[in-house]
């Protein structure tokens, strides 16, 4: 969405505005703890909400960064992509730094999710916003007296004007799971392009990434993260969502930061931290 209003659906829900006094802007939802909307100071609108999104119980809003905890995909037995991104989380803090604004979220077990997950865990989601940055960081603590796994990730659908033009730098050579065809292999030399339906898993990909598009270059960073999901629905799959416009498919590109080929274990009382960082590079160059 280019403008501020957001989809009608979402109106009601509660959501933390983050202006820093940069004009650096974020909205939050306590739902999911889903960020869905970041302007960099002086620019414009960098992610991707669908203006058919839904939120409510059990339902996971299309567009922003969807927080994905305590499970990754259907790679275990809980819902698809875990809990976390339809519950509704507690805001704990707000502040507004010199450069800065910033929001804690956090989200604890309860009988539901020990029901679903039976172990004990506080997550808290930090959101930052200022300058030509957004950092999105996850922290999980196991509160529980056994040890746990899980994987994660920050869903991010990340903006774009023409997909057709776009370009992800930095996937080179690394090593790949394509989630469409169950293959592996290894990225080749180029940049990657989005040409039909994307799902890919790319292991061990501890290294900056560079969205390339008209709207401007995106530098994508990842701590504590070890892998990087990339995905795009393409026209068929964009056309089966009914939360997501036919034509959908044509304006983001998912760029995730993942847990996933190594879940994340914790012994009682130890602590985990993910983070993603966004910075519209063109604007960063100019308040050097
Ligand atoms: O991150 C890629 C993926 O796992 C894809 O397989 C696709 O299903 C996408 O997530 C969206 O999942 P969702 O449950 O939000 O429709």
């Amino acid at each position: 969405m280019d403008d501020d209003t957001l989809p009608t659906v979402l109106a009601d829900q509660p959501a933390i505005e983050l202006a820093a006094p940069d004009g650096a802007r974020a909205r939050v939802l306590l739902h999911g703890a889903q960020v869905v909307s970041w302007r960099p100071a002086g620019g414009t609108e960098r992610l991707y909400l669908s203006p058919r999104a839904e939120a409510g119980a059990g339902r996971a809003v299309r567009g922003g960064v969807p927080v994905i905890f305590p499970q990754f995909g259907a790679s275990g037995p809980l819902p698809r992509h875990g809990f976390a991104r339809d519950r509704a989380w507690v805001r704990v803090a707000t502040e507004v730094g010199r450069d800065d604004a910033l929001a804690v979220l956090r989200l604890a077990d309860d009988e539901r999710t020990r029901v679903l997950w039976p172990h004990r865990f506080a997550a808290e989601l930090t959101v930052r916003v200022g300058g030509a940055r957004l950092d999105v960081e996850l922290a999980v603590e196991n509160t529980g007296d056994d040890a746990v796994a899980f994987t994660a990730a920050l869903h991010s659908y990340l903006r774009v004007a023409d997909l057709d033009a776009a370009r992800l730098q930095g996937l080179q050579r690394l090593r790949r799971r394509d989630q469409v065809r169950g293959t592996e292999q290894i990225e080749g030399n180029d940049a990657l392009r989005i040409d039909g339906e994307v799902d890919r898993v790319y292991f061990d990909a501890a290294r900056a990434l560079q969205l390339q598009d008209a709207l401007g270059s995106l530098r994508i960073g990842a701590e504590g993260f070890r892998d990087v999901v990339v995905w795009n629905p393409g026209p068929i799959q964009s056309a089966s969502l009914a939360d997501l416009p036919p034509d959908g498919f044509r304006h983001f590109i998912c760029v995730e930061a993942a847990a996933v080929g190594t879940p994340v274990r914790l012994e009682p009382g130890a602590e985990w931290v993910g983070r993603q960082s966004l910075v519209d590079e063109g604007l960063e160059a100019r308040r050097d």
